[in-house]
């Protein structure tokens, strides 16, 4: 072989060697908000989803609602909510232990962080801190409460863009 031809598949091999190195670098950086939701589709969101941002738990124990700062919820950005819990006749349950979890539903994966209830702040008013959503979509958050012996759990939905 010639020594240029030689030279120019030695340039291409480098070439893509590197190409392909970047890439699996980069997958788990850009991955999450920019491959994932080509590889899952974009699935249509279900239509009669309640997104309220009150209602009961599922045994319809607690009145539990929801504020985030900022609002809406932004995108890639860790950030706190308040959540207020009431039982069903509307007295703030005052002293409850409240774990958090979610995910998206159509991507089959969890919340990016472990957010955590941090602060109990009176009247049934409790800081969750660590919120994050990396992707746009359809997210699920669930609070399981658990206050004077009983147990309940309670799922917003919300639709993020
Ligand atoms: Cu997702």
């Amino acid at each position: 072989m010639k020594k240029q031809t030689i030279t120019v598949i030695v340039t291409t091999v480098i070439t893509v060697l590197v190409l392909i190195t970047a890439f699996i670098f980069l997958m788990p950086i850009l991955g999450p908000r920019y491959m994932h939701p080509m590889m899952m589709g974009s699935q249509p969101v279900p239509a009669n989803l309640d997104m309220s941002t009150s209602h009961l738990s599922d045994n319809g124990l607690f009145l539990v609602s929801w504020t985030s700062d900022p609002t809406p919820p932004p995108l890639n950005q860790i950030h706190t909510w308040t959540i207020h819990v009431e039982t069903a006749d509307g007295q703030p349950v005052e002293d409850a232990d409240i774990t958090v979890n979610g995910g998206m539903p159509q991507h089959g994966h969890g919340l990016p962080t472990s957010p955590q209830v941090t602060q109990n702040l009176g009247n049934g008013d409790y800081l969750v801190e660590g919120m994050k959503f990396q992707m746009p979509g359809w997210w699920e958050v669930r609070f399981n409460i658990s206050a004077d012996g009983q147990n309940d759990t309670v799922t917003f939905n919300l639709i993020l863009e």
